[in-house]
């Protein structure tokens, strides 16, 4: 960009996004296999009963060994008879999960021989398992076959005292999945199950020798090549796509496959009053302005989806990265007698439909969400560790326009005593960019930019997109094309397209060597001005390519191992955030450090690389509304560090829509503020009083709450549970909260938090899911609750809708400091919630040194706190020991206390209490406690101050 002013760029750069509209992508009739799909089961639906699927297992083929079952599948073709060999394995893991793979045999007919002479691998596309198992996979020798009748199925009894069982029916296929007897899930009970097989072109019609071949019908005209907006799309495999319907019986609601701008409970998709028209499409693609509560595609996929009814979730995952649509319909039935609870009058019918690759699907039986989620992320990974400042709040925009620039927004943030952790570069701090290099006319002393921030504890992001400027003075680009590291096309020539610089190559990452040379570049000898403080932003992942087929890159370009892209287009992005978390891992040999990496485009399995956000919103009140939804999907899909851009990217907010949205920004996972580069500066000191200090307290709440999320990040670390959690997560038998999107609890905390998403709004109503008492968190108010209806909160602008539930205990620091690093040492507070009913709360805290990977080999604190009666105690929380040797981070820790306890609602027995006796490691000693009884609305308080409690030691406070 050198000298030229921001407006001039920023008038460019919006003229080619507002290009690109809805209609510029595509609906489920545009692609030629979801089409055909969709047509198959409007077909099976018209036939009824009597429709057939083709489908049947060789009763002579199925076998069971080792927990695994086989067989072969045969299709019939045709009305001749003729038939296609599918071979299935059907799983079962230790864990209780099973696994169906359906593949397709290789035939050694030249037939089938591609019809170009293409690069293309004839295989269905089978390396998505590599890029996304990680474990989880150990076969139940224990499994065993329960029924054989004859020649008709195969029933095999897993899971934990065998309470699973998979029936699989042999003609037509089909499988039913129950639980305790009952039937949850089924595959290809509807029918639809279709694996169009290999065939050679022209192959369609039944044709006499010497006869011409009759034009392709409308559902064969999409097979060898297929054109939309401009672009086509050669097929040399032909139609190959793969489609199953999975009925979740007795489910009303089922959530997940993100990323969707809709609601969390998903919406039918066949039409009808308040549905959607269209299937939900994964497919990662640059939409920018997106539009609300539509099941388009966005920048990444998750095809995780869990069903859930009173007491029971299940769920299934996938395994496909090409393009893929599901619909769902739901239907009333009959009462189930097995299924008993609300909901379970409603079957959810589901049609997932990919355009390529295996049938691979894990089947989660449940009975409770964290069973799914836990399972899957055994599979898949859990969420990292974080960098302990990336759960701080980021100031981002496009751009800050110089090194200058960067300090002043650092100096203003502390002048005004707003906290913040890290500030972000986008593409204008490049020369042109080039990534890896600074425009040296306004970054003249990056180094010195990063150390100023590091002063305080901050810093830096920097932008990396994968489009790899096709430009001669750019080392980057002549080392890629030398070393052969980009797509490729069609016809093996290096792929380039257009993007920010202009003409690009995109680095594949895919290729493990490319990998190996995208961790040069990140040295701190090679990416010269960035510093151990620096950390990396991937954007355009999806690959964002400016003419290619909907904003992409073309479906038959190719990929290492000679895979078409769209057999991995959805992985895409994952790879590429693998290799710059890869890269970040090894800038300095002998550093281990745990990376930080956004990324936009994501698939499962990228929780373990880092953070995700929502992409292009806008500065509306609807994006701000549609954001949490959003989130919560990310959370009970895996991958939990998420958030939105706060204030909206494109456009300008009021005050007023600033400032809520900073409210509900302090609970995201991931909490950035960020701007498109037309819009008007709007860092939260320039909101003037009063929104700046309602801001300033919104960020000072997040940074009081920090331990508490990152006890939550921990939480997502060993067990996949979402950092923020909808009300059927927490409450899974609360019928009246399934649907509800707008509210949520933090972690294990019992903090339960519906921020203000609307104009004017100066009350909420919270939907309360239980007979638990809850306490406003800012006065201590019991709130008149009646389990199952929504309670009225006053919530004017400077107010978050915020409440305790009983029971609870979360630790915060409440020191008010300018980063998270500079909090490292501070002593802790302990909030504890008395219940309703009993004396019983609980709670944890997890630390660690937020920054390397020492906490692998014990160097963490993991406490795990009750209150029973009238004693609090803290012990070791999962029973290990200490290390034998403290690291500096844990020596540091000792001085580290517990120093205040605060017990809202505590008993009346406790008034005239002055103090507590505290014990640890053999030691006795007493600190003050100050009662305060109950007035008015607002519940009795206790408080135990200059407690000097080792927040690492073992101790007991009793209030005697
Ligand atoms: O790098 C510029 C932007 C970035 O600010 C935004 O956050 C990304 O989602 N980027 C998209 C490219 C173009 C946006 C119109």
């Amino acid at each position: 960009m050198g000298l030229e002013p921001v407006s001039a760029i920023g008038t460019d750069t919006t003229d080619i996004a507002m290009a690109v509209k809805e209609n510029d992508f595509k609906k489920c009739d545009q692609s030629g296999f979801c089409k055909r799909n969709r047509a198959y089961a409007d077909r099976a639906a018209a036939n009824g009963a009597l429709w057939t699927s083709p489908y049947n297992i060789l009763p002579e083929s199925a076998a069971f060994e080792n927990g695994q079952f086989r067989a072969i599948i045969l299709k019939t073709t045709n009305n001749k008879g003729d038939s296609v060999r599918l071979p299935i394995t059907v799983s079962f893991t230790e864990a209780g999960v099973a696994r169906v793979t359906i593949d397709e045999e290789r035939r050694q007919n030249k037939d089938i021989e591609l019809r170009h002479n293409s690069a293309a691998r004839k295989e269905r596309y089978n390396e998505a398992e590599q890029l996304v198992i990680v474990g989880g996979l150990t076969l139940d020798k224990t499994a065993k076959v329960v029924s054989e009748e004859g020649d008709t199925s195969t029933t095999v009894q897993y899971g934990l005292d065998g309470q699973f069982e998979a029936s699989i029916h042999f003609s037509p296929f089909k499988v039913d999945f129950k639980r305790d007897g009952a039937t949850e899930i089924t595959f290809n009970n509807r029918g639809l199950f279709n694996m169009e097989h290999w065939r050679p072109q022209g192959a369609a019609a039944e044709t006499k020798e010497g006869e011409a071949a009759p034009a392709p019908t409308a559902e064969e005209d999409t097979w060898w090549e297929e054109s939309f907006g401009g672009n086509t799309d050669s097929k040399p495999r032909g139609p190959e796509s793969v489609g199953l319907d999975i009925s979740f019986v007795g489910y009303e609601h089922v959530y997940g496959i993100p990323l969707h701008a809709g609601p969390l409970s998903l919406k039918e998709t066949r039409g009808g009053d308040g549905n959607y028209a269209e299937p939900y499409r994964m497919y990662n693609l640059d939409v920018f302005e997106y539009i609300l509560d539509s099941p388009m595609t966005l920048y990444g996929s998750i095809p995780f989806m869990q069903a859930h009814r009173q007491d029971s979730t299940v769920g299934v995952f996938w395994l496909n990265a090409a393009e893929t649509w599901v619909d769902i319909t739901k239907e009333k039935i009959r009462s189930n007698p097995l299924a008993l609870g609300a909901g379970a009058e409603t079957d959810t019918k589901t049609h997932w439909i990919s355009e390529s690759g295996l049938l691979d699907v894990f089947v989660f039986l449940g009975p409770t969400t964290q069973d799914v989620l836990k399972k899957y992320g055994e599979l898949t990974g859990y969420t990292a560790m974080p960098q302990e400042s990336a759960i701080g709040y980021h100031q981002c925009r496009w751009n800050y326009v110089s090194d200058d620039d960067v300090k002043d927004v650092d100096r203003k943030m502390d002048k005004f005593n707003i906290p913040y952790d890290v500030i972000w570069l986008d593409i204008e701090y490049t020369d042109g960019k080039k990534y890896f290099t600074w425009d040296a006319d306004k970054f003249i002393d990056p180094a010195g930019m990063g150390k100023r921030l590091d002063e305080h504890g901050r810093k830096l992001v920097v932008i990396i997109d994968p489009h790899i400027k096709n430009s001669d003075d750019y080392a980057v680009v002549s080392q890629l094309k030398s070393k052969e590291f980009g797509v490729k096309k069609k016809d093996g020539g290096l792929f380039d397209g257009w993007c920010w610089p202009g003409s690009s190559h995109w680095i594949d990452a895919f290729n493990p060597k490319a990998v190996e040379w995208w961790k040069t570049l990140f040295k701190y000898d090679a990416f010269k001005g960035t510093a151990e403080n620096t950390f990396i932003w991937n954007d355009m992942n999806e690959p964002s390519v400016f003419n290619g087929p909907e904003t992409t890159m073309p479906k038959d370009n190719l990929h290492h191992g000679g895979w078409e892209h769209r057999d991995v287009h959805n992985l895409n992005g994952m790879t590429f955030h693998n290799a710059t978390h890869m890269a970040l891992m090894s800038r300095k040999s002998g550093e281990l450090r745990r990376p930080f990496v956004l990324t936009r485009s994501f698939f499962a399995g990228s929780q373990r690389l880092g953070a995700m956000w929502t992409g292009d919103n806008q500065a509306s009140w609807d994006h701000l509304a549609a954001s949490v939804p959003m989130l919560l999907s990310q959370g009970i899909a895996g991958f939990p560090f998420s958030g939105a851009d706060v204030g909206g990217f494109f456009g300008d907010p009021d005050k007023e829509l600033q400032t809520r949205w900073f409210q509900a920004g302090v609970f995201y996972p991931f909490f950035r503020g960020h701007a498109h580069i037309d819009s008007r500066r709007r860092e939260p000191y320039l909101a003037g009083e009063p929104y700046t200090a309602i801001i300033t307290a919104a960020l000072r709440l997040r940074y009081s709450l920090l331990p508490a999320y990152y006890t939550a990040f921990h939480r997502a670390h060993v067990a996949g549970e979402p950092i923020i959690k909808p009300m059927y997560y927490t409450h899974p038998n609360a019928e009246g909260g399934f649907a509800i999107d707008d509210q949520f609890f933090v972690g294990n905390t019992g903090l339960l938090a519906k921020p203000v998403q609307a104009e004017g709004h100066t009350s909420v109503g919270m939907f309360i899911p239980d007979h638990e008492v809850y306490y406003d968190y800012f006065d201590y108010s019991i709130v008149p609750t009646q389990p199952g209806k929504r309670t009225h909160m006053p919530a004017p602008l400077e107010t978050i809708p915020l409440l305790m539930r009983g029971g609870h205990i979360f630790p915060r620091r409440d020191q008010p400091r300018r980063s998270s690093q500079l909090m490292k040492y501070d002593d802790y507070t302990l909030v504890v919630t008395m219940p309703r009913t009993g004396s019983h709360a609980e709670g944890s805290l997890y630390v660690d040194d937020g920054d390397s990977y020492d906490y692998e080999q014990g160097q963490y604190i993991h406490q795990l706190f009750v209150l029973d009666g009238d004693t609090i105690s803290s012990t070791r929380a999962d029973g290990s020991s200490p290390p034998k040797k403290a690291g500096a981070w844990l020596k540091a820790m000792a001085d580290v206390y517990v120093d205040k306890i605060v017990v809202v609602g505590a008993p009346s027995t406790w008034a005239g209490r002055i103090s507590v006796t505290a014990t640890s490691g053999g030691e006795t000693w007493t600190a003050p406690l100050d009662y305060t009884p109950a007035i008015g609305g607002r519940a009795a308080f206790a408080v135990v101050r200059h407690l000097r409690a080792r927040a690492g030691a073992d101790w007991q406070v009793s209030i005697v």
